[in-house]
Formats: structure tokens, C-alpha cells, sequence
């Protein structure tokens, strides 16, 4: 089924200039990638960002990591996008995340894990709404 979905690369990864390293990942594996933007988050716009999280401990770490330096957020489409990206990103805790996944392979972080990407359909029309407003 063609879907689409969102990954977000964090500022850890674009300092590390991993840019095109986590993007080829997607294109390698069929997808298309529809929108590409590289931008910096404003704070109330991570706080909209990340709003599901608004009510747990490390929401403000979150916030001011997300907006802590310039992150390249894309849109791409194929099948089953959103549950084959996450697959694709590994697990929350880079340090736990299986090698071949993009966390595992390039990082250790926790809060500074790389990428994100959405996790349902509805969070994907959410997030797309407020990385290309
Ligand atoms: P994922 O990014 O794998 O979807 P979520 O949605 O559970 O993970 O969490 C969003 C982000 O919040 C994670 N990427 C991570 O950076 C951060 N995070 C999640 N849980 C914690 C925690 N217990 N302490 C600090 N940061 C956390």
C-alpha cells in the first residue's frame, strides 16, 4: 500500500554530517522522497512537534535538543512507509539498537538519537503540517 511518512535528521546527525548517509538509506530501499527542507525548529514549533510528549518528564529536553541546530526533514512515499521507516530507524535508545538499523549503526544517544520519524498516519499529517508550515 502507498503511504507516506516524515523522518526528521536531529541536529547531533546533521553536525555530524550524516545528512546524506540517513537520506540515501531511504532511497536505497525504493522510496521517493517527496518534500526535503532543511530548516531550524523555533521552539514553539518543537513544542507543537512533540506534543504528544508534552506531559512526560524529558518533554523540555526534548524541546531545546530538536531546536538546538539545523535538522533536514523529508517526506517520502512507498509502500507501508510509516511502520517500514521505523523499522528502518531502530530502536528509541541508539545503544540498544540493532546494527543495520540507522540508530544502531550511527549513534549511542538517547534524546540525541539521530533521526525521528512518525509512528502512525495521523502523527505523519500532524508532523508534516508543522516541519513544512
Ligand atoms: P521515537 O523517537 O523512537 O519515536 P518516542 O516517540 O517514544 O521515540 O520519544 C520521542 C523522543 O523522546 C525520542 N526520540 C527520544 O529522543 C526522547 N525520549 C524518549 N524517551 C525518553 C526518556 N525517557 N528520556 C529522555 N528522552 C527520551
Amino acid at each position: 500500500m502507498t503511504e507516506r511518512s516524515l523522518f526528521i535528521v536531529k541536529p547531533d546527525a546533521v553536525k555530524r554530517n550524516l545528512v546524506g548517509e540517513v537520506i540515501a538509506r531511504f532511497e536505497r530501499k525504493g522510496f521517493k522522497i517527496v518534500k526535503l527542507k532543511m530548516f531550524e525548529f523555533t521552539k514553539a514549533q518543537a513544542e507543537e512537534f512533540y506534543s504528544v510528549h508534552k506531559d512526560k518528564p524529558f518533554f523540555g529536553e526534548l524541546v531545546s535538543f530538536i531546536s538546538s541546530g539545523k535538522v533536514v526533514a523529508a517526506v517520502i512515499e512507498g509502500n507501508n512507509a510509516v511502520a517500514t521507516t521505523r523499522i528502518m530507524i531502530g530502536a528509541t535508545k541508539s545503544f540498544e539498537a540493532a546494527p543495520g538499523s540507522i540508530r544502531g549503526d550511527f549513534g549511542l544517544g538517547f534524546t540525541d538519537n539521530i533521526i525521528h520519524a512518525s509512528d502512525s498516519p495521523e502523527s505523519f499529517e500532524k508532523e508534516e503540517r508543522v516541519a513544512f508550515q
